[in-house]
């Protein structure tokens, strides 16, 4: 008996309008493992007039001192039960289990980290360049939120969204990837007696009849999008047709730029899990090796030791380094673009081919990829390829690395390496990106905003605004003396 995910609207489980379902294949097996609901959109009204009547709930809207304990309480639920969406998420996107257990443990820690911070917001007097007046900043919440999500990390791309939304006041609709949704609708069922009945909906379906209806409900005032750039663009286009706002989180190319005093066994490591952790589907992985030409053949060569010794397998197993790419779509994506990389001149250098894996023959492995000779004019240089491989190209000098680097239509991280620290600052003042990370790669935390510049999207997650951010500021005026008349003479 395969196992079906409904909707979870206004504090229930709801089956889809349609009594239509959505097959979700184990990128392990090919197989089916689930079916989830597809969604449309009289599923989506309901999801928004829920939403719409919890947001205006005086306890809820008004009381900070509530909702941080309301967030308290979905990070207590989530420490103690996050191990049941483990295996749920690992069977719809196939991330290996060492990764999606450190992400699953640390959920909750978004939820508690942003009632933390709720708590220690204030009334914000103004300092005024005026006479006989005061003001003060209220920040009133926008009502309902749209999180649309991706499939790579589905829980904690959602807390990203939902933690800062809740903490505003506000209500979600978070609408899961279709590759993806089961752990995000096991997930509002496990809060179901944490958080009041309607603050999370979810509604899964495909993004053009349940995302993009979300996006075009009214009563939806502001959407938090994480995805590809065409997703990304339909969504700003209909958010600006309601006049409402709208944040993009899109994707990158990101480099690694190795310079030739680099500490070779740390970039080595860095250069690894930039681009073949999450088999490359990460927004952030550096999909660009720009290495100094001194050391490019000892450092691929070393690149190429290390993933001779990947064990590839079953992504439910601890001993497993490499698992399956998250689905068939993605996987045609990755190898017919490392197929028109060959065909514009690319050699391979490890790599570039399907990965037959015993006992999981009609699973989606692909071999982690490194390509050289990479023009900086290819496709494969310039597009995101949200998998593993890594192209190649060497610099002479540290003017054509940054102009390597900065070619490009995104900009949402880049890593550095050089042990000269003073180098590397003026080198990161001169990369255009979000992110950039010295001598090291992936760090993310709640105190630190990530987002792109460029064609990686617009808008801010996490960092110290991210509440502030979900909410719109109001002035109050207060005049501290009497009103002279107008038109006297
Ligand atoms: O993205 P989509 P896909 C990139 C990556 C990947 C490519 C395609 O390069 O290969 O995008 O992935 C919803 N209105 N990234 O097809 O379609 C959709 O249902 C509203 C980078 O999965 O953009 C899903 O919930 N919503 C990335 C979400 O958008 C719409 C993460 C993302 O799906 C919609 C994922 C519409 N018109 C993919 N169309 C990152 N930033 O890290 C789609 N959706």
């Amino acid at each position: 008996m395969i196992r079906r995910f409904q909707h979870f609207i206004n504090g229930h489980s709801t089956p889809p309008n349609s009594g239509e379902w959505i097959d979700s294949i184990n990128p392990a097996t090919g197989a089916v493992w689930a079916q989830i609901a597809r969604g449309n959109k009289a599923d989506v009204d309901l999801a928004v007039e829920a939403a719409l009547t919890a947001s205006q709930q005086p306890d809820w809207r008004d009381s900070a001192a509530n909702r941080s304990e309301i967030l308290h309480g979905i990070a207590d639920r989530l420490d103690s039960e996050h191990k049941q969406l483990i295996e749920i998420e690992i069977n719809d996107n196939g991330k290996r289990i060492r990764e999606v257990a450190a992400q699953m443990a640390g959920l909750g820690g978004w939820y508690r980290h942003f009632a933390l911070a709720l708590a220690k917001m204030e009334v914000e007097e103004l300092t005024l360049d005026l006479e006989g007046v005061s003001a003060h900043l209220e920040l009133i919440p926008y009502g309902v939120i749209g999180a649309i999500t991706a499939w790579n990390s589905p829980l904690m791309i959602a807390a990203w969204k939902v933690a800062p939304a809740l903490a505003g006041g506000n209500a979600v609709i978070i609408k899961p990837s279709e590759m993806a949704s089961a752990s995000t609708v096991l997930f509002a069922e496990v809060l179901s007696d944490v958080v009041p009945d309607g603050l999370i909906n979810v509604v899964t379906g495909y993004g053009d009849e349940v995302g993009a209806e979300i996006v075009d409900a009214d009563a939806v005032k502001k959407v938090s999008f994480t995805g590809s750039e065409i997703g990304g663009s339909k969504v700003a286009t209909t958010a600006a047709k309601h006049v409402k706002p709208s944040t993009l989180e899109l994707g990158g190319k990101s480099p690694q730029i190795v310079f030739a005093d680099a500490d070779l066994e740390s970039a080595i490591n860095g250069v690894m899990s930039g681009i073949f952790l999450s088999n490359g589907q990460s927004c952030v992985a550096g999909s660009r090796l720009i290495i100094h030409d001194e050391i490019r053949g000892a450092f691929v060569e070393r690149l190429k030791e290390k993933l001779d010794g990947l064990h590839f397998g079953n992504p439910l197993r601890e001993d497993t380094d490499i698992g399956p790419i998250a689905n068939e779509a993605q996987f045609d994506k990755i190898l017919s673009m490392v197929d028109r990389a060959r065909q514009e001149g690319a050699t391979i250098a490890a790599g570039g081919s399907k990965k037959v894996v015993p006992g999981f023959e009609n699973g989606f492995f692909m071999e982690p990829t490194i390509l050289e000779n990479v023009s900086p004019y290819a496709e494969i240089w310039r597009k995101e390829v949200f998998g593993p491989v890594l192209c190649v190209h060497s610099f002479s000098n540290k003017e054509e690395a940054i102009t390597l680097a900065n070619d490009s239509d995104y900009g949402l991280a880049a890593g550095i390496w050089t042990t000269d620290e003073g180098f590397a600052s003026e080198i990161a003042s001169k990369i255009d990106s979000g992110t950039v990370y010295i001598n090291h790669y992936r760090s993310v935390s709640a105190c630190a905003p990530v987002g792109g510049i460029k064609k990686s999207g617009y808008g801010r997650e996490l960092g110290p605004n991210a509440i502030r951010d979900f909410m719109q500021e109001k002035v109050i005026w207060n005049g501290k003396v009497g009103v002279p008349d107008p038109f006297a003479r």
